[in-house]
């Protein structure tokens, strides 16, 4: 009896880094052609990140539980798009009103009351559904049991998170099945650093998960605004890592 409980409390002992392990997931934000060099937004180097998280799926595939892909995932015609806009360029911004169930006011004065303001950065167009442009890059390791999370395909709302459009009206369903796997903490990763990278990562956190930003698997937009979500990131307790620190935090 005594050796058959001191057994079993060493087997318990063991079980548990094991069992912690395998509460992580990685997320792969928006690594498609239109964010990467020749593509309609292509992130400067984008491509470096590429290397960078096929390494990890590799060198770490037992400890991600999940591996989540996202993909941004456009109308023709989205509202982010200055195509759309008659009289504005890319780069600038515009104010969309929303009413209390989340429907455009199209035009922005017809809505009696308007719930919600949501700034939107205009952008070339990009990340077409079914379109070369939106697919993965070919050199982006994928598995079957990857999870991709589409976003951007309502056409009136635009979504840089992959938990939330940006009005916050809808939910992807990534928190829930990050819920339903019970994971705890997550690597993100991926395109771009400034805006879908940032407000993943930030959502994430205010969800629950302890977050690690990969910040040399990531790639911004511009510099400037990298630096502000670097920086807006730390402040808000997101662990900001390189690639090197992951095998010692799993
Ligand atoms: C993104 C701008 C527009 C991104 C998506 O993936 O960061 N940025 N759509
Ligand atoms: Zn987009």
């Amino acid at each position: 009896m005594f050796v058959s409980v001191r057994l079993s409390w060493v087997l318990f002992l063991f079980t548990i880094p094991v069992v912690l392990s395998q509460n992580i997931a990685l997320i792969i934000i928006d690594v498609q052609n239109c964010f990467l060099p020749g593509g309609s937004l292509a992130v400067t180097d984008g491509q470096e990140v590429i290397p960078i998280i096929n390494s990890l799926r590799t060198d770490y595939k037992d400890a991600f539980r999940l591996v989540v892909l996202s993909q941004d995932w456009h109308c023709s015609d989205h509202i982010s798009f200055a195509s759309q806009h008659a009289g504005f360029n890319a780069y600038q911004e515009v104010s969309l009103a929303y009413d209390k169930n989340g429907v455009l006011c199209e035009p922005a004065n017809s809505c009696q009351v308007v719930a919600y303001n949501v700034t939107q950065m205009l952008w070339p167009d990009h990340c077409v559904i079914n379109t070369t442009s939106a697919e993965f890059d070919d050199s982006l390791v994928q598995e079957d049991s990857d999870i991709v999370i589409r976003k951007g395909f309502n056409c009136k709302v635009d979504s840089y998170s992959a938990f939330f459009d940006n009005g916050e009206f809808t939910q992807t369903g990534l928190h829930k099945i990050l819920q339903d796997a019970d994971i705890s903490t997550v690597f993100v990763t991926g395109l771009a650093l400034d805006y879908c990278v940032y407000y993943t990562s930030s959502d994430s956190k205010r969800l629950g998960y302890t977050t690690y930003l990969v910040q040399d698997a990531s790639r911004g937009v511009a510099n400037a605004t990298s630096v502000a979500a670097v920086a807006d990131m730390k402040s808000k307790g997101i662990n900001i890592i390189q690639s090197d620190d992951v095998g010692a935090i799993l």
